[in-house]
């Protein structure tokens, strides 16, 4: 068993509806993740356009910009055994479309509107994840938390 961290954030989509946002936070509570860090916080477009630099150029880029600083969200720092995976098993793929075909109890298939308002994100990796934390959570030191909480973990 590892215990790792990853990001989630619930876009604004789904926080802009009250029992979506509360049926989300229930879904992470529900599935053994411990909430670290929480926040909600609104994007300017130029914070916006840094986070997603890795798809600048991609057709639905001004798109997904545009909808991630529309809005307030919710920022997770969640802990537990595979965190990334399960975050993103979770949430089901990104396209809700094909979520609702392949995943139909996944989070985009329940939630999704669109392939930009598809609900939520979660890091992909173990790199993602702490530049993702990181980005959202610039004072939290990951390396601090785990020499802490790992040992209780494990035991
Ligand atoms: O990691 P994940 O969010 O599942 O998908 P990515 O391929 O990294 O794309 C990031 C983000 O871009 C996605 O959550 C919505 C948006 N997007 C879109 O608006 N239209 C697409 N066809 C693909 C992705
Ligand atoms: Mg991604």
């Amino acid at each position: 068993k590892v215990l790792q961290l990853t990001l989630a954030v619930i876009k604004p989509d789904a926080v802009a509806h009250p029992v979506m946002l509360e049926a989300l936070h229930q879904i992470i509570l529900g599935n053994n993740f411990v909430v670290v860090k929480c926040k909600d916080l609104v994007w300017r477009r130029q914070d916006s356009e840094k986070f997603y630099a890795e798809h600048s150029g991609r057709f639905f880029y001004q798109r997904l910009v545009e909808f991630m600083s529309s809005g307030p969200m919710r920022a997770y720092v969640l802990a537990r055994e595979d965190a990334i995976r399960h975050w993103r098993e979770l949430m089901g793929p990104t396209k809700v479309f094909q979520a609702r075909y392949t995943s139909p109890a996944s989070i985009r298939a329940q939630f999704g509107l669109t392939d930009t308002r598809n609900t939520t994100h979660g890091s992909d990796s173990v790199e993602s994840a702490q530049r993702e934390i990181r980005f959202f959570f610039p004072d939290f030191c990951a390396e601090e938390w785990m020499e802490k909480e790992e040992p209780s973990f494990r035991s």
